[in-house]
């Protein structure tokens, strides 16, 4: 089993029944980022992504265009193949469930749970989800018909299924979410399972007879009508790509380090599967870490609004490694994002150009006028230990924050030795010490910088592999696991070198690159806001009047704070995880931190108004408002007078 030089890193297997979107290039990206950060630091890493092809879901999609249903497969999987190919990604295996031996590694495994006694013969009747792949009990259905989670009808299916004794697991779960306070990440996600977990679980139908495109059960149990629930096929694949049930010489890159997922299917990861493991006595995963969920200028994605962002067009105008840049930096792990091309133009015009590629510039410039391009690390110590301790200081604190899927804090944390940098020029001011005679003092100061510039490239590599490459050309060294030991571990100078010169890393961008998508139902909202203002209203003392139903259009919930943060360079916002007895909490980004210190709030009641349209704040995405009082003597937050349940109505 894995010993802790392997680093075993995967990202879901996605769906062959769409091609891929901003979405699937977040969790890829992410994942390429910790494979590119094990290898340089000398970890054996093996990094696994690849395409999921069973279920009703993909039979159907591969119906309604006229192709059988392997062949439509093979499209689809191969246009993500071949994104993957073109991001650069670093994956050491595409995995496809249609691959011979992840499918004699499902049948093995199902074998050894059945063999085990987990597994049994029942009917199910229940109401199934298509497009989720997911039974849902009745009392969840929104309107007794539709999907609570996607919102699609449910068809009532009812039928002969083998079923997996989950409800077994639900002991051992907890305990093992219990003494492992990171195994999901963020931390706020392990509390939202435990919460479901204790709630109770129920068996798992674990196969379906209504159709036949999954992978049939082992031979040994001669029940031929039924094929594998997707989900159960799906899991699988993160110990059949290292061998499992056919040639395991692999196998001891197991546990995972960590699986990567989107919080839509973090159930399945932190419930389902180690409920599987447990089963097939194996180890279980270090981390399961669940990122949020982006959306396009404010709204959900979806192919009916021709909204959707495709990573190839954005990476082709605005450069891979600066989507991939932003993509990391803009969200806080686990919270979710906003795509918009302004967000994206800033962040290249100001972390990029201003703060990366303009220190490179004055580095070139002012090597090139006084020494021709000459750069020596010589006397750097003695002229800058101060700056020297302080971006060492810096970058001790990185890895913590990777592995902890801090991303966005480790990219913040990673320009305070850049912001050094720059300070550090116009602090000494070489012309001003070249003037003076000082010139070891100035050639120690560009060493200085170069030294800067050669660590932050090393550190960046793993999000902006190309652009580093360059920086590292340019500053003629090469990005590589010595490198790594030599600069960043030891502390170590470069070497003297002549400064080759590059053309500008990010030029500025004036206006946005793509055409902006426009809403497929504006017109309908347009209709929709004139009749708004239609409706009557009488004015007294200036304050509109409105009907009891325009009031009971609000709708106003108590919930509990059970998460809060502070947002990095904001004055005024604070990030919540707000309870309202849904099955997630609201992200709420709440401008009262000139009151309310995150620690102050955590654990708090508050009021929320919990049906306003999301909007976005600092790029992060806020599903609702706290109610609050503000006068002359500041800000109160208005709060229920006894505990009360979250999600409980007020009005
Ligand atoms: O769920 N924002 O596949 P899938 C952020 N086959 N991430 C998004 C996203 C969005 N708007 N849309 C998708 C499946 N994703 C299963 C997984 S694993 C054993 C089986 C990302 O094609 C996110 O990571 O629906 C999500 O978990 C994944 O794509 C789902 O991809």
């Amino acid at each position: 089993m894995s010993s802790c030089h392997k680093a075993y890193i995967t990202t879901p297997i996605y769906y062959v029944n769409d091609i891929a979107h901003i979405g699937h290039a977040y969790t890829t990206i992410i994942a390429d980022t910790l494979a590119r950060y094990s290898r340089m630091s000398g970890l054996d890493t093996f990094f696994l992504t690849g395409t999921d092809e069973h279920g009703q879901k993909i039979e159907e999609a591969a119906k309604a265009r006229g192709k059988s249903t392997q062949e439509y497969a093979d499209e689809i999987s191969a246009t993500f193949k071949n994104l993957w190919d073109e991001f650069d990604i670093s994956y050491d295996k595409f995995i496809r469930t249609t691959d011979e031996d992840h499918m004699r590694g499902v049948q093995k495994a199902f074998l050894k749970m059945f063999n085990n006694g987990d597994i049994y013969k029942d009917t199910y009747k229940g109401h199934y989800c298509i497009s989720c792949e997911t039974f849902f009990p009745e009392i969840q259905l929104v309107d007794g018909e539709f999907c609570p989670e996607c919102g699609k009808p449910t068809s009532v299916v009812e039928e002969e299924s083998y079923f997996f004794k989950l409800s077994k697991y639900q002991d051992k779960l907890l305990e093992w979410y219990n003494n492992n306070p990171d195994c999901i990440l963020p931390r706020s996600k392990r509390n939202e399972v435990i919460r479901f977990v204790e709630g109770g679980l129920t068996d798992l139908s674990i196969t379906r007879t209504s159709f036949d495109w999954g992978v049939k059960l082992p031979e040994e149990i001669n029940d031929p009508k039924h094929v594998m629930y997707v989900w159960l096929d799906a899991l699988m694949n993160y110990v059949t790509a290292l061998g499992y049930g056919n040639d395991e010489a692999k196998m001891d890159f197991w546990p995972a380090r960590v699986h990567l997922i989107g919080k839509d299917i973090l159930r399945f990861h932190a419930i389902y599967w180690p409920a599987f493991l447990m089963s097939l006595d194996l180890p279980m995963p270090k981390h399961i870490a669940a990122h949020g969920w982006w959306t396009r200028d404010g709204e959900k994605m979806s192919k009916s609004k021709g909204n959707v962002v495709n990573p190839k067009e954005v990476a082709d105008a605005y450069g891979l490694d600066n989507f991939r840049y932003f993509m990391l930096r803009e969200v806080p792990f686990g919270g979710d994002g906003d795509f918009s091309q302004k967000a994206l133009i800033d962040r290249i015009n100001s972390d990029l150009g201003n703060d990366l590629g303009n220190l490179l510039n004055r580095l070139i410039g002012m090597s090139g006028k006084y020494f021709d391009g000459k750069v020596e690390s010589g006397k750097v110590a003695t002229y800058y230990q101060t700056e020297l301790d302080e971006v060492n200081e810096s970058l001790q604190k990185l890895e913590p924050l990777l592995f902890e899927m801090q991303i966005h804090r480790y990219l913040e944390e990673l320009w305070r030795p850049l912001s050094v940098a720059n300070k550090a020029i116009d602090k000494y001011q070489p012309w001003a010490l070249m003037k003076e005679g000082r010139e070891e003092e100035a050639m120690a100061l560009n060493g200085l910088i170069a030294n800067i510039l050669a660590k932050v490239s090393i550190m960046l590599s793993p999000v902006m592999p190309k652009v580093c490459a360059k920086i590292a050309k340019a500053l003629n060294f090469e990005i590589d696991h010595e490198n790594w030991q030599k600069l960043f571990k030891e502390k170590a100078l470069i070497a003297n070198f002549t400064l080759e010169k590059i053309d500008p890393l990010f030029p500025r961008i004036e206006a946005p690159l793509l055409a902006q998508a426009e809403p497929a139902d504006k017109p309908a909202k347009e209709e929709k806001k004139k009749k708004e203002k239609k409706v009557e209203t009488k004015e007294t003392e200036g304050v509109a009047l409105i009907g009891i139903d325009q009031f009971f259009q609000t709708s106003l919930k108590v919930g509990t704070v059970v998460e809060a943060q502070e947002v990095p360079k904001s004055k005024k916002l604070l990030l919540l995880q707000v309870d309202l007895g849904e099955e997630k909490p609201r992200q709420i980004v709440a401008g009262i931190k000139e009151w309310y210190s995150a620690e102050d709030m955590l654990n708090t009641q508050v009021c929320v108004v919990a049906n306003l349209k999301p909007a976005k704040l600092m790029g992060m995405l806020s599903e609702g408002m706290l109610l609050a009082a503000k006068d002359e003597d500041g800000l109160c937050m208005i709060r229920p007078e006894k505990p009360k349940k979250p999600g409980t109505p007020i009005g």
